[in-house]
């Protein structure tokens, strides 16, 4: 770890006050390699902007901890319903960080903890939106694969290139991507290092939509909004029972689901559903 972050200087990524900064920023203070924000009319959607556009936002390690730091704040804000994650219009990721990576070797990587800060966003209970615009390649894309609903800009190329590096990708992009798109044309992808514009990704599931490269960012915040007018304890139950269909049988899958169904029982905001819609109103949930 230690080599890692000395390195990191080398890498352009910024990371000098890093661990000290981020522990103590407050609420307003700025990251270094992203830029977090609020959006929506109620400001109830977290906006997390991956921002090292020199490097087509490269995700080196300094800007995963930043996100993994703003994910934890929105993830303890009860004011936050959902969570953006965006780039720029050139690139959402184009992978994890080449240079950083390049004077490692086995033992670096195998032995330690390389890298395994990468999948916090997978254990958020809110909802958590990919906006991509341009490239999302390699970790770019497994990034996004972590998220919860992808949607595109029209100008979106998502791939998996790193057979082009001599090496293949590290981050669940051979298991995610087979189970989002299939595995033929999964495989194509991880063989060939090809990239599949927004087109063939919205084709073949790997997104739900495409808009206009300047809309993006706007619908995808109009859908955590539509998500926040929702029970935030059902939300996070149904994200729950849909993520877990990727990692066990389906029997198990419909046992626990059936587990999740009874649990929404417990909770007044399933009572004030059921009841605002046979009084023709809107239901008031209130996360109880
Ligand atoms: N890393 C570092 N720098 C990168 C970068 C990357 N992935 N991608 C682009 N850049 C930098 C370029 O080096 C260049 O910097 P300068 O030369 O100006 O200093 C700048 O961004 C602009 O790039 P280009 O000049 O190449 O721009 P073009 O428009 O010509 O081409 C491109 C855009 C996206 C097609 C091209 O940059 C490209 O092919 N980039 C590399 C894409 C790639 O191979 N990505 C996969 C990387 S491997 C794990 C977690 C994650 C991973 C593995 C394990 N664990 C949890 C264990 C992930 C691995 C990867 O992602």
């Amino acid at each position: 770890m230690f080599r890692l972050v000395s390195r990191l200087a080398r890498t352009g990524c910024s990371s000098s006050t890093h661990f000290g900064a981020i522990r103590s920023l407050s609420s307003t203070a700025t990251f270094e390699n992203i830029i977090v924000d609020t959006r929506g009319a109620k400001a109830n959607v977290g906006l997390i902007q991956l921002n090292r556009p020199k490097a087509l936002n490269a995700l080196c390690d300094p800007l995963m901890r930043e996100v993994n730091e703003a994910l934890d704040r929105f993830e303890s804000d009860d004011e936050i319903a959902a969570v953006v994650i965006t780039g720029n219009e050139k690139a959402f990721a184009a992978g994890a960080d080449i240079k950083e990576m390049l004077p490692l070797d086995y033992k670096d990587v195998a032995a330690g903890s390389f890298l395994s800060h990468w999948d916090r966003v997978t254990r958020m209970r809110k909802p958590v939106i990919a906006a991509v615009n341009g490239f999302a390649l390699g970790g770019g894309c497994e990034f996004a694969m972590m998220c919860d609903i992808i949607y595109a800009g029209e100008n979106a190329h998502f791939g998996q290139p790193e057979i082009l590096l001599g090496t293949i990708p590290g981050a669940g992009g051979t298991q995610r991507l087979i189970r989002a798109i299939g595995k033929s044309k999964a495989m194509e992808q991880i063989l060939t290092g090809e990239k599949m514009p927004a087109t063939e990704a919205l084709q073949s599931g790997l997104v739900s939509k495409i808009f206009p490269v300047g809309q993006l960012v706007d619908e995808a915040v109009k859908l955590g909004e539509k998500i926040g007018e929702l029970s935030p304890i059902a939300v996070a139950f149904a994200k729950e029972a849909v993520n877990i269909s990727c990692e066990v049988s389906l029997k198990e899958g419909l046992r626990f689901e059936k587990k999740m169904f009874y649990g929404t029982f417990a909770t007044n905001d399933r009572r004030e559903g059921m009841k605002a819609f046979i009084e023709k109103r809107k239901a008031n949930f209130t996360n109880t």
